[in-house]
């Protein structure tokens, strides 16, 4: 029971400042010493340092193209360059704590840096399946994406979908891009652009909306997610588990760059790492988009950061009996 909390406080991924700071606040707020008390052992494994990444993300604002992000094609991906470099170091951080048999915990930072985490935990455990609790599905390509923001492309990314299309940033090539689109599912989207509708159609991909988590419940969608990601061997077998606290409705968790109403109860939220710690399948843990800059009162950092450590307290086999 050896455990690493990797740090990505990064925020290329989306353009709002403030998300790099969720290890930080994360950290302050006890986690570590909380996981410990679980009995993990833990480290701390910073995959990027903060500051030297928002003062390169502040002058490739201020810089001519301004982060420009249209690229040759006609495709977009804002600051690619600076998100390649990052995700790249996340993997490199990440693939050190897997090989070494040690359960990574990476607290981000935005979402693109799942590009990082769950390519390493793919080395490691190929046959790994990944649960992805999001309101929104992060598919977007290059040519899909409206916003141009890369953490609403991380899962095209991983599964290789953006490789053939030209203009695809030579930033983001290390990506291996060989998640299945069969071992993925979402649970709790709501917020879901039509190309990337398209995409999950297509591909067949095991998406749950919150339409199916009020339909079926969210023990029901957890274990149809389960099966969804490990068919052959009725939902037995490694789980990843990436998780962006905007899945959480943001009456409990609202300091978050998108929030969208209509998402999971904090209980919801924190049913679903409860089970998935249960199963004793799961091998690693991401939580992302924590942003205390958003928050309007401090209660909201405070209700953000606590749901977020109690993400990963839940998902470390903290039990309510
Ligand atoms: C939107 C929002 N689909 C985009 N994505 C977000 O920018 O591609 N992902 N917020 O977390
Ligand atoms: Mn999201
Ligand atoms: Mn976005
Ligand atoms: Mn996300």
């Amino acid at each position: 029971r050896e455990l690493s909390i990797v740090l990505a406080p990064f925020s290329g991924g989306q353009g709002k400042f403030g998300v790099e700071k969720g290890p930080r606040y994360m950290l302050k707020h006890g986690l570590q010493s909380s996981i410990e008390e679980l009995g993990w052992s833990t480290e701390l494994e910073p995959a990027l340092d903060e500051a030297e990444f928002v003062t390169k993300l502040k002058k490739e604002k201020e810089s001519s193209t301004g982060g420009s992000s249209v690229l040759e094609g006609g495709v977009k991906a804002k600051r690619a360059d600076v998100v390649g470099e990052a995700t790249e170091l996340v993997y490199k951080s990440v693939s050190k704590v897997v090989q070494a048999g040690r359960f990574p915990v990476t607290l981000g930072g935005d979402h693109s840096v799942a590009m990082g985490t769950v390519s390493a935990v793919l080395d490691k455990f190929p046959e790994a399946g990944v649960l992805w609790i999001d309101a929104h599905a992060d598919i977007n390509t290059i040519e899909t994406t409206d916003s141009g923001n890369l953490h609403g492309c991380p899962v095209s990314f991983l599964m290789g979908l953006n490789k053939d299309i030209p203009g695809c940033p030579e930033s983001l090539k290390w990506v291996p891009g060989n998640l299945s689109p069969k071992k993925i599912a979402f649970i709790g989207l709501r917020d879901i652009d039509s190309g990337e509708k398209k995409i999950l159609k297509d591909l067949g991909i095991s998406a749950f909306s919150m339409y199916h988590v009020d339909k079926f419940g969210i023990n029901a969608v957890i274990e149809m997610a389960m099966k969804a990601i490990h068919p052959e061997t009725n939902g037995e077998g490694p789980i990843m588990c990436s998780y962006d606290v905007d899945g959480v409705d943001p009456l409990y968790i609202p300091a978050t760059g998108t929030p969208v109403r209509g998402g999971l109860t904090l209980r919801e939220g924190l049913f679903v790492v409860e089970r998935l710690a249960e199963t004793g399948n799961l091998v690693a843990l991401d939580i992302v988009e924590c942003n205390p800059d958003l928050a309007i009162h401090d209660i909201h950092v405070s209700n953000t950061i606590s749901a977020g450590c109690a993400i990963a307290r839940c998902a470390l086999g903290e039990t309510l009996l």
